[in-house]
């Protein structure tokens, strides 16, 4: 963190060049332009790279500093006489509300949101590097507060004997219901159980142990007891973090699992690729299956036999278009215990019957959540309350929050992307924004779902805290405002210790190098030959690749603006030294703009056919319709690893990229965008490459140079193809990230106890906002015309 202000330092910084300064200024101030963005800024000022934003409102400008990740400072300057002042969050956004709202920025009551006001007590993080590792500092923190006198751990000790199992008590009763008791009766257990074997089995000393008040939970065999008691004994004597983190890793706390994905078709086949339905599905099924086997081990290894529930709880979509989306329950596939179970919407007039678009999703969402459906049968189905919560995305994330806090349990949130910084101004510019994308409903749900969520799960650095240049997701939500409705002073800090950092993985059973190939799926071969290299046209393919010599570059995606397929075919149309050196092979979408529902993906299919003709791209360009087929897809990408090709991810914004670790796995070196998650996936150069989406000529230079660098390197594809897997191996595993979770769930579910005055108060404050604020914004969306199923009929 800076150790003198903006406000301090820019006095003297302009007395430096008083002259080029206020020219400077009132250059600002004729350009015209009343919102400046960073490049506006630097196309004046090369040399405060650090201003993020200005605000010109005569005579002044106000800016908005980034000094570093999460950190921020806002000054405004007097254009007449370079005076400087510093401004609170608060000035700064009126500032900016001036430009699009006068009269509300005027307003002295305008509504103000302000979370920062609840966190009295709560420590937060100090450095901008250590944001994401809360679970770290969490330990730390309550080692130091757990620590010293036996008063002190009671808050443990009250802990430990809540834990139970459906009534049935686990690691201590209430005959140990005293610190130092505890203490004195661990030392003597340790002794008595270090007598037997190692491998001696729990029930075969179980009995003395019950005699002084412990239950089942230590440990399957007297080895594994041993070490749970010593962990416990070292705690209660002088606590540390790593002991105190090994220790939560062991307890007996998680057996039962909600999680909730809402929108799109969440389905385990033919549903990826539609409108909506992207990583975010194949994220929860992968993590699913991690998180169960993770915790049959933990379940096992903690000597017990009861057997773990996952539930996925999803929207019942009647009209399922040849999906199983109309179904209420369906196990998960390669899972032992867990399911999908949909509920539907309901309307006054019944349960809606159509697919909405996840920005339209609003009005549903208390329904869903209170109205009985989805808590009556999550406890139906588990046989009492869940013991986490975890939500994605807006629409998940607020309902788990409704639930969590309805039922009690601890709650974890999984953004995916947040939508605000995806488009540029779509706070400030609301009114722009909102009839089409409903973002006052959707900023408003991500608020409250991030404040009341005792942990916040993120794939990656730069979607809390940015990046040096751009600030991150969350951070995004730190000050801003939507004139009009309300105006955010506080509303997430960056530096809070629930954020934690658990990238995903991709499924290796089905992502695994194009050299295994004894393991390869050579079913597909002809399928897969069919769809790259059949010259005929039909419903699934357009255009064909007339020299199948030549390496291949592949992309797939959601056909969303944002993904950009249509960039990339246009950076290839326009440079002939690619063209002449690989094919470039596009999945994704269809190919009839006029079936599309969704606003986007229409306009991306129209465009796409538009540069197939300008640039005359059949014969070198094959455009596949989105696949659904996981296996096959992934055979897609080793046999395009076959080819010594690459795959290409030019997305305008990515906020992780599940198809960059899928290509990795597969061996298949990686371009990909350098605006987002991709950039910290991969290092440029040697896992794979950053390309800039925004410098078209640059990235297909990049790549271009690539292959020509093959050419004459033999080893240099190999080389880039392993940095790509051993990268995966070090950090993107769903092995890494089950354990990860599990331990937030057991330490946050303790943590939420342990500060639970400020979690109450701020709970108070959610309710305030959610009753009055957010249902009405949600109610203003409109509900599709089409005729929803009578009620009578629906269950
Ligand atoms: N995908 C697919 N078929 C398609 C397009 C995408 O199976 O036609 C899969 C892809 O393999 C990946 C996911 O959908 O598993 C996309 O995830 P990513 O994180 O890359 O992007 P998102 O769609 O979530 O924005
Ligand atoms: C949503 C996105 O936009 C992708 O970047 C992620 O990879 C996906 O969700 C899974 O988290």
């Amino acid at each position: 963190m800076a150790t003198t202000t903006v406000a301090d330092s820019m006095p003297d910084a302009l007395k430096q060049s008083r002259y080029h300064m206020k020219r400077c200024f009132a250059r600002f101030i004729e350009t015209g332009r009343r919102l400046m963005k960073l490049k506006n800024l630097m196309e004046e000022i090369e040399s405060t790279i650090e201003d993020k934003e200005a605000a010109v409102v005569p005579p002044y400008v106000a800016f908005a500093v980034r000094h570093n990740p999460g950190c921020w400072d806002y000054v405004k300057v007097n254009a007449d006489n370079l005076s400087v002042e510093a401004i609170s969050p608060k000035e700064y956004l009126k500032f900016k509300e001036m430009i699009f709202d006068e009269d509300w920025a005027k307003d002295d009551n305008a509504l103000e949101v302000d979370f920062g006001a609840f966190d009295y007590s709560n420590p937060r993080l100090a450095l901008s590097s250590s944001v994401g590792n809360g679970l770290n500092f969490v330990s730390k923190v309550l080692s130091s507060k757990l620590g010293g006198k036996p008063e002190e751990a009671m808050p443990l000790l009250d802990y430990l004997l809540a834990l139970n199992h459906q009534g049935e008590n686990l690691m201590i009763n209430e005959n140990l219901n005293g610190v130092s008791k505890l203490q004195a009766v661990l030392i003597v257990a340790e002794v008595f159980v270090s007598s037997f074997p190692k491998d001696t089995p729990y029930k075969d000393f179980e009995h003395k142990l019950k005699e002084w008040g412990f239950e089942k939970g230590w440990g399957d065999n007297a080895g594994r007891v041993r070490e749970t008691m010593r962990l416990a004994s070292e705690i209660l004597q002088a606590p540390d973090p790593i002991n105190m983190e090994s220790f939560f890793s062991r307890l007996p706390t998680t057996f039962n699992v909600v999680i909730f994905s809402i929108h799109g078709y969440f389905g385990q086949a033919d549903v990826l690729g539609l409108p909506d339905t992207g990583g975010q599905v194949v994220y929860i099924l992968d993590q699913v299956r991690a998180l169960e086997e993770e915790m049959l081990q933990r379940i096992k290894q903690q000597g017990l036999n009861m057997k773990p529930k996952i539930l996925v709880v999803t929207r019942l979509i009647p009209d399922a278009r040849g999906t199983t989306c109309n179904q209420e329950m369906e196990p998960i596939l390669n899972s032992a215990h867990s399911h999908i179970l949909r509920i539907p919407f309901r309307t006054e007039k019944g349960v809606l019957r159509q697919w909405v678009s996840r920005f339209d999703i609003y009005p549903y969402l208390e329904n869903y959540a209170k109205a009985s459906d989805a808590t009556a049968k999550i406890l139906e189905l588990m046989e009492g309350k869940p013991d986490l919560i975890i939500g994605n995305y807006t629409d998940g994330n607020l309902v788990a929050s409704l639930l969590a806090n309805k039922l009690g349990v601890t709650q974890g949130t999984i953004a995916h992307a947040l939508e605000k910084t995806k488009y540029e101004d779509s706070d400030v510019k609301l009114k722009d924004f909102d009839s089409k994308y409903h973002f006052s409903c959707q900023f408003t749900a991500d608020l409250l779902a991030m404040n009341a969520a005792d942990f916040i799960i993120t794939s990656t650095y730069q979607e809390i805290a940015g990046s040096e240049t751009r600030p991150g997701q969350y951070e995004s939500h730190t000050a801003f405002t939507m004139p009009g409705i309300y105006r955010v002073v506080s509303g997430i800090n960056v530096f809070d210790p629930k954020f934690n950092i658990a990238a995903p993985g991709a499924d290796q059973s089905a992502y695994f190098p194009f050299t295994e190939k004894k393991k390869r799926f050579v079913k597909f071969g002809p399928a897969i030959e069919e769809l790259l290299y059949n010259n005929e046209e039909n419903n699934e393919h357009i255009g064909f690749l007339a020299d199948r010599k030549r390496p291949i570059i592949f992309s797939m995606a959601r056909f969303d603006t944002v993904k950009n397929l249509t960039g990339l075919t246009e950076w290839y149309g326009k440079n002939n030294k690619l063209r002449n050196l690989v094919n470039l092979v596009i999945v994704g979408g269809f190919f009839d703009p006029s079936k599309s529902k969704d606003r986007e993906e229409a306009a991306e299919i129209k465009k796409m056919h538009e540069l197939i003709e300008k640039y005359q791209l059949k014969g070198q360009m094959r455009w596949i319709a989105a696949q659904t087929d996981k296996y096959r897809n992934s055979e897609l990408y080793r046999t395009i690893a076959d080819t010594k090709g690459a795959f290409v991810q030019p997305a305008l914004y990515e906020a992780f990229g599940l198809t960059v670790i899928e290509a990795m796995n597969c061996g298949l070196p990686t371009f990909a965008t350098n605006q987002g998650g991709p950039a910290e996936i991969m290092v440029d150069g040697v896992s794979g490459f950053h390309i800039d989406p925004y410098n078209g000529d640059e990235s297909s230079k990049k790549i271009a140079d690539f292959f020509e660098k093959c050419k004459l390197d033999s080893k240099y594809w190999n080389r880039i193809s392993e940095g790509g897997l051993k990268r995966i191996e070090e950090c993107y595993t769903w092995k890494i990230y089950a354990n990860k979770v599990l331990n937030m769930g057991s330490i946050y579910g303790f943590w939420r106890h342990f500060n639970v005055g400020q979690k109450q108060a701020k709970q108070r404050y959610f309710e305030m906002f959610y009753n009055p604020l957010f249902r009405k914004l949600a109610n203003n969306v409109p509900i599709p015309h089409e005729e929803p199923l009578p009620l009578a009929t629906s269950d």
